[in-house]
């Protein structure tokens, strides 16, 4: 009770600020580009699906340089006819390069080790350097070090050098002087970097569906695309995102990520809340589903702290994403008799200083599929809105 007058307060001081012109519309899928029928069936492969990895850590060790030689020549004609021991070859560089064909972080093992350089040999060989290990990343990835972002791979083939392998050491020929004509000394190869870094992608998908365990995220994918995630009725059923495709008529596609569920307290990390929140930064534009077949007001309640969360954990993610809301499971008879109440207060109680609206909140049941159709022409607007029609924030 105390929380909603709060927020009424809050709201109302703050109206004016506060983009209201198109919130609580129902959804109409008229105009614009039509969802294509997908004809392909679903996989029937045993195989269960990959879950998408959009971040890992990794250890990434340069290799060593190669040792220089000691060594002196020794010719038919002259015996002692000075050093001749050759340089140590430069190890190799770890480097991440970004390439279209790679989508997640999947293939990206945690040690990451290029190849050390070869020592230096007799009659001035050089050794050969290490041969660089180049990780390829998808576009978009974002290599940080102690949380401090080093580079943002962009474009395609960018790369970056993110070890360097140590320098090789001279050979004693390279010590020969006027005074000094045979130097038993060479060096060392010197140790290439040692990192450890954690890779990113900058954006996974276009819409994040965000809700509490058990809303029917997994089940929506599942409706709307040919993924096949887990579906069960117990929480945390989804431990990673997994990835969906809606194809248009014009030849865009939709991206929709099925994100784990969220819980009160997931901004200090409670149910492995970092971690997945850290998921929701990475879509352009969120939609929120929740289980509407709960008693009043549970399902506003949920939505409430999903926002609160959300916003506990980066106000700028809070703030710029454009969302919707997916009343779900609108086939059961409480949820029907939720609608009409979730339509009235949703205004008032989600309506945060600073931050949008819901763009649309549209009923809807993973299950037996009503509603889906005007959820992805409602989709699509989303994403558009959070920006995906520029072709360099498409993925
Ligand atoms: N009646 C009804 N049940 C649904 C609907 N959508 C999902 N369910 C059921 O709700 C339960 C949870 O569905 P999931 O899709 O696994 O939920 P989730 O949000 O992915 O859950 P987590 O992965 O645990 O976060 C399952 O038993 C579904 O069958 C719906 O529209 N109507
Ligand atoms: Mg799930």
């Amino acid at each position: 009770m105390f929380r909603t007058i709060q927020t009424v307060k809050m709201f109302c001081a703050c109206r004016t600020l506060i983009n209201l012109t198109n919130f609580a519309r129902f959804a109409s899928s008229k105009g614009g580009a039509k969802a294509l029928r997908v004809k392909k069936g679903k996989s029937q492969s045993l195989i269960p699906p990959k879950a998408l990895v959009d971040f890992k850590m990794v250890k990434a060790f340069a290799g060593k340089g190669g040792d220089g030689c000691v060594s002196f020549a020794q010719l038919w004609s002259n015996d002692k006819a000075g050093p001749d021991g050759g340089d140590g070859g430069n190890g190799g560089d770890v480097i991440f390069q970004a390439c279209t064909n790679v989508k997640d972080l999947h293939s990206v093992t945690t040690d990451l080790r290029a190849s050390p350089g070869v020592k230096g040999k007799n009659k001035d060989l050089h050794g050969a350097n290490g041969q660089p290990l180049v990780i390829k990343v998808p576009i978009g990835t974002v290599v940080k070090e102690n949380g401090k972002e080093l580079i943002d791979l962009a474009k395609e083939g960018s790369q970056f050098v993110a070890a360097r392998g140590g320098l090789g050491g001279k050979g004693n020929r390279f010590f020969a002087t006027d005074t000094n004509q045979s130097p038993e000394v060479a060096e060392h190869g010197t140790e290439g970097d040692q990192k450890v870094l954690s890779l990113e992608i900058r954006s996974v998908a276009h819409i994040g569906l965000i809700g509490f365990p058990n809303a029917g995220k997994s089940s929506l994918l599942q409706s709307v695309t040919r993924a096949r995630p887990k579906v069960a009725s117990y929480p945390f059923t989804t431990l990673s995102p997994f990835l969906g495709v809606i194809p248009f008529s014009d030849y865009r596609k939709l991206i929709i990520a099925d994100l784990p569920g969220l819980i009160q307290g997931a901004h200090v990390n409670r149910g492995l809340g970092h971690a997945f929140l850290r998921h929701s930064t990475r879509c352009l534009s969120l939609l929120f589903v929740v289980d509407l077949a709960q008693p009043w007001p549970q399902p506003l309640d949920e939505l409430y702290t999903l926002r609160d969360e959300l916003r506990k954990y980066s106000e700028t993610v809070a703030q710029q994403r454009i969302w919707a809301i997916a009343a779900n499971k609108i086939d059961q008879n409480l949820a029907q008799e939720n609608l009409p109440l979730l339509m009235k207060e949703a205004e008032e109680t989600l309506a945060y200083p600073g931050e949008p609206l819901p763009s649309v909140i549209v009923p809807i049941s993973a299950m037996t599929g009503k509603g889906t159709a005007t959820l992805v022409q409602e989709m699509r607007k989303l994403a558009e809105e959070g920006g995906f029609m520029s072709d360099e924030d498409d993925l």
